[in-house]
């Protein structure tokens, strides 16, 4: 095994042979993935001292998270990998399973992919999947089973490949929210609770679930608390940092996690009291919207802020989409309980559910809340979804006269300094607007 400069990802050779893990790939991504690491989030001046945690996270992304999974594991607990924020983590803890996100944020398995999937299609499910058929993700690889979804195209005939590989659940999402959309959405939820109880050997009751949404709450309300933070100028923390701590939420022990996020929430509210910030309280105040960036994309935040600009919010399921809706905690049967978790769920305002009003007025309230001066909205190449309802976001930003960008891309580097170019150009017109006022 090579070492890397001063930051490492810890290898873990012995490890990923029992994972049946392609490990001479694996080591030469997790050297890359150091060096960027070091390059992007280290080099950061200022950054708050309880970064070092999820550093630390990062450090041990390919093995330390993954012993502590495989030996939840050998204690009988289901690991389930996901794809999609609507699939109830809740219902995952409160049968002691082990929730993975799997989503994929790297431009280096999409050739695996192509392999076998058509190239015009979303990097996101192509880098996902190329992790799986080329051995080089260790969570893929320790699994139970995935479980999918129905929200677009491209992820539900993927399923039916990937089932090839691995055991491939899906759950149907309704496209609508009436209330037979509801009704069906109940239904699928009760089917993912027998799935989970099969391979738990354990029955839900209403005790069991009201511990995994007290952890589910807890997680999304830190979370919360950290994204309220980001509103203060000078901003606290960067918008880097801040999508890294979002980025992990899919794969960190929660209770955990939780506990570390409050801890860094406490340091920034010490720092907003002294008024001191990541950059200069001159930086422009940019709003992200748009289809997720799943682990390590980066590409997006890191223009943004090597501009000078700082990112304040992520409207997106890597972001406040995930974290916005809380369950209430207080029921008197399992069946009222389930209920409103569909309620919670269908909060969610996804772009593939149609109509999709309710996201409108999320970008225009995410917006005031987070004192932004403008909005980079972020497609992902062949996000069909996402893409056409840019035109109603847009629509609106123009009407209450925010300043708005959209972007859409892949992962390749290759378009970097077009989109540079581009941003440049926005930010001259938020700067104009503010000699403006
Ligand atoms: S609830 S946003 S996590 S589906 S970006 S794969 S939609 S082509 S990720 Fe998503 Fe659930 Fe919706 Fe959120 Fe398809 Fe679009 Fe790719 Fe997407």
């Amino acid at each position: 095994m090579q070492r890397s400069a001063s930051f490492e990802v810890k290898a873990y050779p012995e490890l990923w042979k029992v994972l049946d893990i392609d490990i001479e790939r694996l080591d030469k991504m997790r050297m890359v993935l150091g060096e960027v690491y070091e390059k992007h989030f280290l080099s950061q001046e200022n950054r708050p001292k309880g970064m070092a945690y999820f550093d630390w996270v990062i450090s041990e992304i390919h093995g330390g998270r993954i012993k502590e999974i495989l030996e939840a594991k050998r204690e009988g607990r289901v690991v389930v990998g996901i794809f999609c924020i609507y699939i109830p983590e809740e219902i995952i803890l409160a049968l002691d399973g082990i929730c993975i996100g799997l989503c994929g944020g790297s431009p280096g398995t999409i050739p695996d992919a192509e392999k076998i999937l058509p190239r015009n299609i979303c990097p996101m499910v192509k880098s996902a999947f190329g992790f799986k058929i080329a051995k080089v993700c260790p969570y893929f690889q320790s699994v139970d089973f995935v479980c999918g979804e129905t929200t677009c195209d491209a992820k539900k005939k993927t399923w039916e490949i990937l089932n090839e590989y691995i055991s491939t659940y899906v759950m149907e999402i309704p496209q609508m929210k009436r209330e037979h959309d509801k009704r069906l959405w109940l239904e699928e939820v009760k089917l993912f609770i027998e799935k989970m109880e099969s391979l738990s050997k354990k029955k839900l009751t209403l005790e069991r679930l009201l511990e995994g949404i007290k952890i589910m709450n807890a997680k999304r309300k830190a979370l919360q608390r950290l994204n309220n933070l980001r509103s203060f100028n000078p901003a606290p923390i960067s918008g880097k940092d801040c999508l890294l701590i979002e980025q992990i939420a899919f794969y960190d022990d929660p209770i955990r996690f939780t506990k570390k996020v409050n801890e860094l929430c406490d340091e920034l509210e010490e720092r907003v009291k002294r008024g001191e910030g990541v950059k200069d309280p001159q930086a422009l105040r940019i709003m992200v919207s748009g289809t997720p960036m799943a682990l390590p994309n980066w590409k997006l935040h890191n223009i943004v802020e090597s501009l000078g600009g700082v990112v304040v919010n992520e409207e997106s399921c890597i972001g406040t989409r995930y974290f916005k809706d809380l369950m209430p905690e207080d029921f008197s049967d399992l069946e009222s309980a389930l209920k409103a978790l569909v309620d919670r769920y269908m909060k969610i305002d996804c772009s593939c559910f149609t109509p999709n009003d309710e996201r409108v007025e999320q970008v225009l309230k995410e917006y005031r809340d987070s004192k932004a001066e403008g909005i980079i909205y972020y497609s992902l190449a062949f996000c069909h979804t996402y893409n056409i309802e840019a035109y109603k976001i847009q629509k609106a930003c123009e009407k209450e006269g925010i300043p708005f960008l959209f972007i859409e891309t892949d992962y390749s580097p290759e378009d970097i300094g077009q989109i540079q170019t581009r941003i440049e150009a926005f930010f001259e017109t938020i700067r104009e607007r503010r000699r403006q006022e």
